[in-house]
């Protein structure tokens, strides 16, 4: 075997690239993406392969050795608990500040990781409707790290955010779930919340160079969370574009 194919072999065994779907053969397709429509105007667009697996490997290993990664103490529940994950947060200038579970990242900015920016104006040229400005970079160092069920839905992102997320790294799973409380309070007030295991749901692998776009009332609607993994021993990288509002 040549060295090349070596490196190949390699990296899929450290990537678990086990499957590089095609893109665009779906009818219900959107820019080389399989659309879920979740009902109630909210869908979710995933792109398998948004960015090519030799480059999502540059990506993968300046954003693992160049960015200031912190891992923070947040309030969950009325308690602090370390966050289960590294962070890092970029922004442009002069936007308002992103604070979540009593924590307000300290803000980097774009013009110092061109590569980051790169990636956004690759989003944004395949999806001319996304105008994002913030991006929170998260890091799962093994299975053990996680983000539990939540929705993006600050009030800095307005009524309807878009969320952008890009995937570099181990293949993780993605899960979505609809809030009950949307069930109770929009259209039988006086019925209980299903039970959880009726509860609708989705998921995704989400893989190495892989985009996923929630959109319309996904936020308001559903929550998502990345579980811990028991089996997973290496590295995820997590890119979520966002955009807050302006004054
Ligand atoms: O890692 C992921 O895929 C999701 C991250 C996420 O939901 C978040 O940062 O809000
Ligand atoms: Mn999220």
């Amino acid at each position: 075997m040549n060295s090349l194919t070596n490196k190949v072999l390699e990296f899929i065994k450290r990537f678990d690239v086990s499957e590089i779907a095609s893109a665009d053969t779906n009818p219900s397709s959107n820019k080389g993406g399989i659309v879920t429509d979740l009902g109630d105007g909210s869908d979710v667009v995933y792109v398998p392969q948004f960015l090519p697996l030799e480059k999502s490997r540059q990506y993968f290993d300046y954003i693992d050795k160049h960015m200031p990664w912190t891992r923070p103490k947040i309030r969950v529940f009325g308690r602090t608990v370390v966050q289960p994950r590294d962070v890092c947060y970029i922004s442009d200038k002069g936007l308002k500040e992103y604070v979540y579970s009593g924590f307000k990242p300290d803000v980097h900015y774009w013009d110092d990781y061109p590569l980051l920016k790169e990636i956004l104006e690759k989003i944004h040229k395949a999806f001319p409707g996304t105008h994002f400005n913030s991006l929170l970079i998260n890091r799962y160092n093994s299975g053990n790290d996680y983000v539990g069920w939540h929705a993006d839905d600050e009030k800095l992102y307005g009524p309807n955010p878009e969320i952008g997320s890009i995937s570099f790294g181990c293949e993780r799973d993605f899960y979505m779930k609809k809030k009950s409380q949307g069930q109770v309070v929009g259209y039988r007030p006086f019925k209980r919340a299903k039970t959880d295991s009726a509860v609708e749901r989705h998921s995704f692998k989400l893989k190495h160079g892989s985009l996923l776009l929630m959109r319309g009332n996904t936020q308001r609607d559903w929550l998502h969370s990345v579980p811990k993994r028991a089996k997973v021993d290496s590295v995820r990288i997590n890119l979520t574009f966002r955009r807050v509002m302006q004054m």
